[in-house]
């Protein structure tokens, strides 16, 4: 295992320090060799993963890259932070600032660096200054770290953060391209909302770049907000080596023992995710074929989501299973997806179980019909259209040809999504980013 702080002297080109200059045979200063690309090697349980240096050479030189995200459970979070793990595999250096570990950032990686948001209290504050805190350590991550960019997930506060953190660096003769993604509700809720809306418009507007996670989400921007730059659209993605569907025989005998088919919903339980309809739906199909529900995730509509399954004594074929790390598992043993959310500006957990070939049943809200493809991969219904959703259910879990069918279109579909394919569409912005930076001149 390689020390974390020693990785620089493995990479010539980050840590300048453990370099010597090289001259070609004219004196004249060699162009830096490619950099030794990074492999990881899968640890044998959960905890490290080694690190080995190879001499093979890769496209992309190493970047100092500074990721802003929430770190819990919500789509923006997860993408986030499976991306800065995919790039700390690529050989760059990525430096999470959040106010808690982020939930998936679970193992050791010796080009992963954590620092950590702390918000002094002070009697005075009923609102501790969060975004001033964060402001803050992004100064000090950028300038004791030597970021070259600063990538913020979500906009609300991140955006304006990163821009007061620019402008702070950039009076210390430091330039820091930021790059803001919008994720969602950022945009589509909170961010329209008139207490929120002028400062998430002019941050945006300062971002050095912005992309947006579907084309419905680039063209609800313009449509609500003033922006006058251009939105990239980069699809969220998926790892397609962890999410694949495994033969979990005993796991499915244990949770539908009679051979019942298992039908899965994966969410934050909020009302925007319209999980009371999940419950309306499986009722449907439980009336015509043997079922189970699995309910994965918490949040602020449980209470009612339990009290409606007691109301309709469903109570022994729904499973409340929680927040589950092990997600791709409980996606192997599925048949069925439901996601009848009022808005999805992509739909992150839809695409995760396509890629555990499992089809989905969804609204057609939003970027929904970006990624579930309707009658191919799954099924589109407006929003609320119960009857219609579970007939089309019914329709998949009936016919097991069909069933076959979707589950094999499913992942040929996701693979359009393939990390692999999506990383380098963020690394070749980070390039363009720090390219462009502008000569900075100090303040008199
Ligand atoms: O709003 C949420 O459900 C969570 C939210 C987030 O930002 O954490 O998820 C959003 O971002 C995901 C990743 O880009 C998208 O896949 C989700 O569709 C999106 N959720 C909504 O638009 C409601």
């Amino acid at each position: 295992m390689l020390d974390a702080d020693l990785i620089g002297c493995y990479i010539p080109e980050i840590n300048q320090g453990c370099q010597k200059k090289k001259q070609d045979k004219n004196g004249n200063e060699a162009k830096p060799r490619h950099i030794r690309k990074i492999q990881r090697i899968p640890a044998h349980a959960k905890g490290f993963s080694k690190i080995v240096v190879t001499l093979e050479s890769a496209k992309v030189k190493p970047m100092r890259i500074g990721i802003v995200c929430y770190p819990t459970y919500g789509g923006s979070g997860v993408i986030a932070t499976e991306l800065g793990k995919a790039l700390a595999d690529k050989g760059h250096l990525v430096h999470f600032i959040t106010y808690q570990q982020p939930v998936r950032l679970d193992h050791f990686h010796a080009n992963i660096y954590y620092h950590e948001v702390i918000v002094p209290t002070y009697p005075l504050f009923d609102y501790p200054p969060y975004e001033s805190a964060l402001s803050s350590t992004l100064v000090d991550v950028a300038l004791n770290s030597h970021l070259d960019l600063l990538h913020v997930h979500y906009a609300i506060p991140h955006a304006s953060t990163a821009f007061v953190a620019k402008e702070i660096l950039k009076r210390q003769g430091k330039y820091l391209p930021v790059i803001t993604t919008l994720h969602g509700t950022d945009i589509t809720l909170v961010g329209r909302d008139k207490t929120y809306a002028p400062v998430v418009s002019f941050s945006i507007n300062q971002s050095d770049a912005i992309t947006a996670v579907s084309r419905n989400l680039r063209d609800e921007t313009y449509r609500s907000f003033d922006i006058r730059k251009d939105i990239q659209v980069i699809y969220n993605f998926v790892d397609l080596k962890r999410f694949r569907r495994r033969p979990l025989a005993e796991f499915r005998q244990a949770i539908a023992p009679n051979g019942e088919k298992i039908l899965v919903h994966v969410s934050n339980f909020r009302p925007i995710k319209r999980v009371q309809d999940v419950v309306h739906i499986f009722q449907k199909v439980h009336e015509s074929i043997p079922s189970k529900l699995l309910l994965v995730g918490d949040g602020p509509e449980r209470p009612m989501v339990e009290r409606l399954c007691r109301e309709l004594s469903l109570c022994d074929d729904i499973r409340f299973v929680g927040k589950q790390e092990q997600l791709e598992d409980i996606l192997s043993i599925s048949d069925l997806f439901l996601l009848p959310s009022e808005y999805e500006s992509f739909g992150l957990a839809a695409l995760e179980a396509m890629a555990c070939e499992v089809p989905v049943i969804s609204s057609n809200a939003g970027g929904l019909p970006e990624v579930n493809i309707n009658a191919e991969t799954g099924f589109l219904s407006p929003v609320g259209d119960i009857a219609h959703m579970a007939a089309h259910a019914i329709q998949l879990l009936s016919d097991e040809d069909m069933l076959q069918r979707f589950r094999r279109q499913a992942l040929k579909r996701a693979a359009n999504f393939d990390l692999e394919k999506i990383v380098p569409q963020y690394e070749e912005l980070y390039v363009q980013m720090i390219q462009q930076q502008p000569a900075i001149s100090l303040p008199a």
